[in-house]
């Protein structure tokens, strides 16, 4: 993702105005709808005091993908960041670690989780190119536990075992992806997970026995033309349940403006890379 020269309004967290013009943004995102929207809040006068009139705003994502996914991931900025390039991949991907002899976990939010069984990286057949740097299929597992929220969970594989350090990857077009990684076992907690999706930090914690799974988001850019899994230098017995993989995508709101004395405010947005 290219994000440009810009000067940031640092602020942490968004606020509600930034939460309505990102869900608007979401609205259009999934519509694909034209890029020009109106807004109606009871606060927006509150909220518009914030801003100077004579200033065009511009909402850029924030780095939190679930943030994103929500449609409240934004922050105003007002200097513009130029072009963005698009992210130029619609890729998208949701694999469940588990044992081979186990079924795919079927659909979770919307997404199909294709399995990965622990075989060494080859094409599944499946459309998606994965796998693992050795035959891992031995270190996969089955909890079974009553205290796993879904299957996703319950099934995991080894990144660590001993002192052996495996390492997952998946063929990806190059370019910016927001990862989600979940981390955890249902039946253990002795564990350190602190795993690396292309080298940023994802998942970083240790587990409890009221916190059995961690999970992390993080934005990365793929050049090499595969997304790649392992552990970081802090991690022992690192295990990985599942990952969600999504093309990365830029919005930004071109202008915000409201008439004085109208509720009514129009967000100018661009939306690129879908
Ligand atoms: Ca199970
Ligand atoms: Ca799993
Ligand atoms: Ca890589």
């Amino acid at each position: 993702m290219q994000n440009g020269r810009r000067t940031r309004v640092s602020r942490p967290g968004f606020s509600f105005l930034e939460l309505q013009v990102a869900f608007v943004l979401l609205s259009i995102a999934l519509a694909g709808l034209a890029p020009l929207v109106v807004m109606q809040s009871r606060q927006v006068k509150r909220l518009e005091s914030r801003f100077n009139h004579q200033t065009t705003y511009h909402l850029t994502p924030s780095t939190n993908v679930w943030a994103r996914k929500l449609g409240a991931a934004a922050m105003i900025e007002t200097e513009d960041p130029g072009t963005i390039e698009a992210a130029g991949s619609a890729f998208e991907a949701h694999v469940n670690f588990q044992r081979p002899a186990d079924p795919a976990p079927g659909t979770f939010d919307e997404a199909d989780y294709e399995p990965d069984a622990g075989a060494l990286f080859g094409d599944r057949g499946n459309g998606l190119t994965y796998g693992w740097n050795v035959d891992n299929s031995a270190n996969a597992e089955n909890r079974n536990s009553g205290s796993s929220p879904d299957e996703r969970y319950d099934t995991l594989n080894h990144i660590q075992q001993d002192a052996n350090e495996f390492t997952w990857e998946i063929t990806v077009p190059s370019g910016t992806y927001y990862v989600r990684l979940v981390a955890g076992d249902a039946d253990y907690i002795n564990s350190v997970y602190q795993i690396n999706v292309e080298n940023v930090l994802t998942v970083d914690g240790v587990p409890t026995d009221g916190n059995r799974w961690l999970e992390g988001t993080a934005t990365v850019t793929v050049t090499d033309g595969r997304l790649t899994v392992d552990s970081a230098p802090g991690a022992s017995n690192s295990k990985i349940c599942f990952i969600d993989i999504y093309p990365a995508y830029e919005v930004r709101i071109l202008s915000v403006d409201r008439s004085p004395g109208s509720e009514e405010m129009t967000a100018n947005v661009e939306v690129i890379g879908q």
